[in-house]
């Protein structure tokens, strides 16, 4: 494992004076040297796909929503904070998307898209907030630091939740209608998949080995694509509105 990580600095430091040679050789042609450089350092892809079974453990038609993402890195790179926001719509009585995603530090938009007024609020352990009511074409953000979940309610309208979670790195990603996923510009380095899903109580994961050859099991088995499956034993949770009442029947 020394020897191996050696000899990848090595490989590192040699490629670093490639490029800079390249710089130095090339330097009117940034395009073509920053397509060199970026070639060699090829940050890694995680591809995958998660199957979501229904609570009758049939395979269901879509398995978007599952959160996948790493964590435990031996080898993080510095965190640097997102160029632009997060975001999380307000529309047709809805935020979209529902599931989001974030590495802490991130801000989070609330834009009001809809045609109707909304309160946006939180009292989770991670991030507690009001952000009252307020109309279309109005904006409010909230930043978050703290790693874990934080469930996002609407005071009006009590069919309006999203889940944020507060991740340790930015490296994740949500499944799409095909269970599929990508992790990308991953380090070389060991880490864990690990998977998030609102209807379910399953967080399968599994530990990794990310290799300059490719990615393998801690059994040193290569692994072409990461596979998990999830089943829904989760029913929505009715929720109290801001002030701990019951939603009046009619809003
Ligand atoms: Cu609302």
């Amino acid at each position: 494992m020394t020897e191996n990580r050696a000899s990848n600095e090595k490989r590192g430091r040699s490629f670093i004076s490639l490029c800079a040679a390249a710089i130095l050789a090339y330097g009117v042609a940034g395009g073509f040297v920053d397509g060199i450089c970026s070639a060699a350092q090829a940050p890694f892809s995680i591809r995958g796909a998660v199957g979501i079974r229904d609570r009758e453990g049939k395979a269901k038609q879509d398995h978007s929503g599952v959160v996948v993402f790493l964590d435990d890195l031996t080898n993080p790179p510095r965190h640097e904070a997102p160029a632009e926001n997060a975001k999380i719509s307000q529309v047709g009585k809805q935020f979209v998307p529902s599931v989001l995603p974030i590495a802490a530090g991130a801000t989070v938009d609330f834009p009001n898209d809809d045609m109707v007024y909304h309160n946006v609020f939180s009292f989770s352990q991670a991030k507690s907030f009001d952000l009252g009511i307020y109309e279309r074409g109005s904006k409010r953000s909230v930043t978050f630091d703290q790693q874990g979940l934080v469930k996002v309610y609407c005071n009006i309208h009590p069919q309006m939740v999203a889940n944020i979670l507060v991740l340790p790195n930015a490296f994740f990603s949500v499944t799409d209608s095909k269970g599929e996923f990508i992790l990308s510009g991953v380090p070389r380095g060991e880490a864990t998949v690990r998977t998030w899903h609102a209807r379910s109580s399953e967080q399968p994961e599994q530990r990794i080995y990310v290799k300059e050859e490719g990615i393998f099991a801690t059994d040193m088995r290569p692994i072409g694509k990461i596979e998990f499956q999830i089943t829904e034993d989760r029913l929505a949770v009715k929720h109290k509105n801001k002030w701990g009442q019951d939603y009046p029947a009619k809003y």
